[in-house]
C-alpha cells in the first residue's frame, strides 16, 4: 500500500500542487485575467499549475514558500497592486495557522494587469 502512495505524494509535492495554494490568502478562488474562472496554479505561468515560476511563484520560493508582511507587501507582478492587495488580505494579518475571513481575490498577484496594457507590456506575458 505505501510502495503505491509514496510516489504519488512526491509528484504532487514537486509540482507544488495542490498544497502551495493553502499556503496564500484566497490561493484556491485566484482570478484567471485572461477571462472566467479560477487560476489554478498561482505561482505559475501556466494556468494549470506546473512549469515556469511567474513573478510571484519566485517570490513565494525565495520566501521560504511561506506567507508574511515581507511577501504580502511586495508587488511581485509590478502592476502598482501588492501580493497582499491583489489577493484580499490587504492588511497582511492572514497566516496559514490563523486564517482570517477575507474578502475575495481582486487579482492575480504574478501577472501584471490589465494583461496587455501599455504598463504590463514589458512583463512579456500575454494570454
Ligand atoms: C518572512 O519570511 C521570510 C522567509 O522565512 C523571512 O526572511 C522574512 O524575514 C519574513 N518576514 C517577516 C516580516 O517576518
Ligand atoms: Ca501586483
Amino acid at each position: 500500500m505505501l510502495k503505491a502512495i509514496v510516489p504519488i505524494l512526491c509528484v504532487a509535492v514537486a509540482l507544488g500542487y495542490p498544497s502551495y495554494p493553502s499556503l496564500i490568502p484566497n490561493g484556491f478562488s485566484v482570478p484567471n485575467p485572461c477571462g472566467g474562472g479560477i487560476w489554478r496554479g498561482v505561482g505559475h505561468l501556466a494556468q494549470i499549475g506546473s512549469g515556469p515560476l511567474n513573478p510571484f511563484g519566485m517570490a513565494f520560493r525565495d520566501n521560504d514558500h511561506r506567507w508574511n508582511k515581507t511577501l504580502c507587501m511586495l508587488d511581485s507582478d509590478g502592476d502598482g497592486m501588492t501580493n497582499g492587495e491583489e489577493l484580499g488580505d490587504s492588511g497582511c494579518h492572514w497566516t496559514e495557522d490563523r486564517p482570517t475571513n477575507l474578502p475575495a481575490a481582486r487579482g492575480h498577484p504574478g501577472i501584471c494587469e490589465p494583461v496587455g496594457s501599455a504598463k504590463c507590456a514589458g512583463s512579456g506575458f500575454m494570454c
